[in-house]
């Protein structure tokens, strides 16, 4: 059956499309929205159009597969300048998400009608693009220039009242009978004398063209928010260029910065990672009949800063928790903090208190392990010892019911040693959370030896029910993410002792595009982790830092002076350590380059990522991508570690090793995989 369909009501023709799964709009689609629009125009009997899809969503977007083939027409331009010019009223009868082209295509339409739980937005930002279907110029021309910047350079989508408040939907439908309330609508309008054409509208324009200033004081106020990235720049240029230049002049600019962008790095390797980040969530070798596990009741024990932020994923979810912890002060000092932090986000009005109320109400905190024995998934986060959690495990073994599964908050322990403590290996998984863990999206899931299937898949569905981006990982130390830092911090620390200071070491991180480099990473989680004033022995730099007091920001002074914004600068005193540290070393000491900076730190990295693939850690190599994406900051415009590998070329990285292999040493072993594929002209994606 084609993908477009019409139908005829009376004197209204109907142009449906049904294009599971997101009704994208691939050239069968567009061909067949330009022949309805066609058809419409062709009969007398018809006086008005309606456009509106099947299954969850109104269409959301160019079908992203296309982009990078040659393309077959009609080009989407095209196909919305048609509804645009059709003479008679073409009314989008919008649910579900209308995006990017999407929402261009409801744009070229006379007439927009939403249900309430309809989402509208420009989201391309996010793909490395500006929108190309004239979104950049008709946007503007209908909700003004404030509203359009936000949404085009942000891609958030706003909600149907906000669209109804901003003039971006002329009425709401009830959600039963939208195709109905569109008919009647379309109906309704056909008599008026004339329709809203958007892009020959000027009335909302006209003040930003008075006052080019908005353009500046919105680049001033997002410029570090947008560092890096080439789209959000050529969305502002084009908004502007909607309210500078005639339309057909808009139009010709946008077309030539998408081309530009969509034949671009940023826009390959963010494509790369919208799909990287779904297929993250498929796992090798599971049957689609596998069962899943009913979760209704979480249980989490320990109540300190990681037990109690996963604990606010849940609740946030609805889904009840029950809190444990040894004493009571630790308790009610981790409980007031969840209340602290929803309240914190209730005043930043991103909450109600009712909905505060609500998750607080969710929450049992006890003293007591046997609470415990009703939970369908425990969760532990208590101290990172290996016989501290054997003996964890043991206890939840003996006291949680029968079925339930049993995981770790582990960062880097063997989740094999503590199934084996159990009589439930197969239930038994890692639930690597990050810190802030009711923040950060990313969790590591990590497959035991013995993990079932059945376990898997429910821990995979939970996370995205508490909006978790989840990677599978195997076992291994550090997993996939805090593996591949630990070759990054040691060639961090090396650095140092060879003449680089920790301002050149971080500078050459953050103009790559990350939010900070290891040593203001450092200060930021405080240099005091696990480090305590009688075990200390002044014999690493660390050491000596936090033996004169500086532990990190808190403290006002770690590796950098901090002064009262927390801003930080380089630090005499810690150049003297290092100086110190590096003469006893005995190492020469000189000048580093960023790029020789970034080369030692990074291709290790990538190094490392090959043999967690190697080894069969990550089932593939988007998934080391997402990991560092959404754990550790990886520009999202470089694709990720091993995307970006792929990008300058798997060989430029292995004779990077080798110009480099003195300095890393003799242990430095080079990753069979990497070196295969180099050689071989291949890449990881
Ligand atoms: C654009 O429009 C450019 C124009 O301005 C100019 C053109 C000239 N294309 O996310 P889900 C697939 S750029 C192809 O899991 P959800 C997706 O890969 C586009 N495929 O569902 C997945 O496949 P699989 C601007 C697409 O319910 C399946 O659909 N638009 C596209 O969680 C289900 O997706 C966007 O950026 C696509 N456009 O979320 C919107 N979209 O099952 C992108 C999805 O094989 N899409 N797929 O893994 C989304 O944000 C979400 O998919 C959406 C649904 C919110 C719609």
């Amino acid at each position: 059956m084609s993908v477009i369909t019409t139908q005829r009501h009376g004197d209204v023709l109907v142009i449906i499309s049904d294009n599971p799964p997101v009704n994208a709009l691939g050239q069968a689609v567009r061909a067949g929205l330009a022949a309805g629009i066609a058809e419409a125009a062709g009969d007398d009997a018809i006086k008005a159009v309606v456009i509106r899809c099947e299954g969850r969503t109104f269409f959301a977007g160019a079908d992203i597969t296309e982009f990078g083939k040659p393309p077959v027409g009609p080009s989407l331009p095209e196909v919305v300048d048609a509804i645009e010019q059709c003479r008679k009223p073409v009314v989008a009868a919008i649910h579900g998400t209308a995006l990017g082209g999407g929402l261009e295509v409801a744009l070229g339409c006379h007439y927009r009608i939403a249900i309430g739980s309809a989402k509208l937005g420009l989201p391309e930002v996010k793909l490395g693009l500006l929108p190309g279907a004239g979104g950049t110029q008709r946007l503007p021309r209908v909700t003004g220039v404030a509203d359009a910047l936000n949404m085009i350079v942000s891609g958030n989508p706003v909600t149907a009242s906000r669209a109804l408040e901003i003039g971006l939907v002329d009425r709401i439908a009830s959600a039963d009978s939208l195709a109905e309330e569109a008919i009647a609508f379309a109906r309704e309008v056909a008599g008026a004398a004339g329709h809203p054409v958007s892009s020959l509208r000027t009335d909302r324009i006209a003040e930003a063209a008075n006052h080019p200033q908005v353009f500046d004081k919105f680049v001033a106020e997002n410029s570090r928010k947008l560092q890096g990235f080439d789209a959000p720049k050529a969305c502002i240029e084009a908004v502007r260029a909607a309210v500078e230049l005639p339309f057909e002049q808009g139009i010709k600019l946008e077309r030539e910065l998408f081309l530009k962008l969509v034949s671009g790095t940023q826009s390959r390797a963010m494509r790369h990672l919208f799909f990287a980040e779904r297929q993250a969530a498929k796992i090798d070798g599971i049957p689609a009949d596998t069962p899943l596990i009913p979760i209704t009741r979480v249980g989490i024990l320990g109540a300190g800063t990681m037990g109690g932020g996963i604990a606010m994923n849940f609740l946030s979810a609805g889904l009840p928790v029950t809190l444990v912890e040894r004493e009571q002060a630790a308790l009610d000092r981790g409980v007031a903090t969840i209340r602290k932090n929803y309240e914190r986000t209730a005043a930043r009005g991103r909450m109600t208190m009712e909905q505060v109320e609500q998750a607080m109400g969710l929450l049992t905190s006890t003293l007591d392990y046997e609470d415990l024995a009703d939970c369908d998934l425990v969760i532990e986060a208590v101290f990172e010892l290996m016989e501290i959690k054997k003996e964890v495990f043991r206890r939840l073994d003996g006291l949680v019911k029968p079925g339930a599964i049993l995981a770790s908050n582990t960062s880097y322990l063997n989740i094999d040693e503590m199934a084996a403590e159990t009589t439930r290996p197969e239930a038994v998984v890692g639930l690597h959370f990050f810190s802030p863990a009711n923040i950060m999206r990313l969790l590591e899931v990590v497959r035991g030896a013995k993990t079932s299937p059945s376990v898997l898949k429910t821990v995979m569905g939970l996370a995205k029910t508490i909006g978790k981006i989840a990677v599978v990982s195997g076992v291994c130390p550090g997993f996939i993410g805090n593996r591949m830092l630990s070759p990054r911090q040691s060639e961090a620390q090396k650095l140092l002792l060879e003449g680089a200071t920790p301002w050149e070491v971080d500078a050459a991180l953050t103009e790559f595009g990350f939010p900070m480099g290891p040593f203001q990473m450092a200060d930021l989680a405080g240099l005091d982790l696990g480090w305590t004033a009688e075990g200390s022995t002044s014999s690493t730099i660390r050491e000596v830092l936090c033996e004169r007091g500086r532990r990190g920001q808190k403290t006002g002074q770690g590796f950098y002076d901090y002064d009262e914004n927390r801003r930080g600068s380089p630090s005499p005193e810690t150049e003297a350590i290092i100086a110190d540290f590096a003469a006893r070393s005995g190492r020469a000491q000189r000048k580093f380059s960023g790029d020789e900076i970034r080369e030692r730190l990074l291709y290790p990295m990538i190094n490392e990522g090959a043999k967690i693939l190697e080894e069969g850690m990550a089932q593939r190599a988007s998934d080391i991508d997402i990991v560092w994406l959404n754990g550790y900051g990886w520009p999202a415009f470089t694709g990720g570690p091993m995307f970006w590998a792929d990008t300058i070329g798997l060989k430029t990285v292995l004779d990077g090793l080798a110009r480099h292999a003195d300095a890393l040493g003799q242990d430095f072993i080079v990753s069979s995989l990497l070196k295969g594929k180099a050689e071989a002209g291949e890449s990881f994606n």
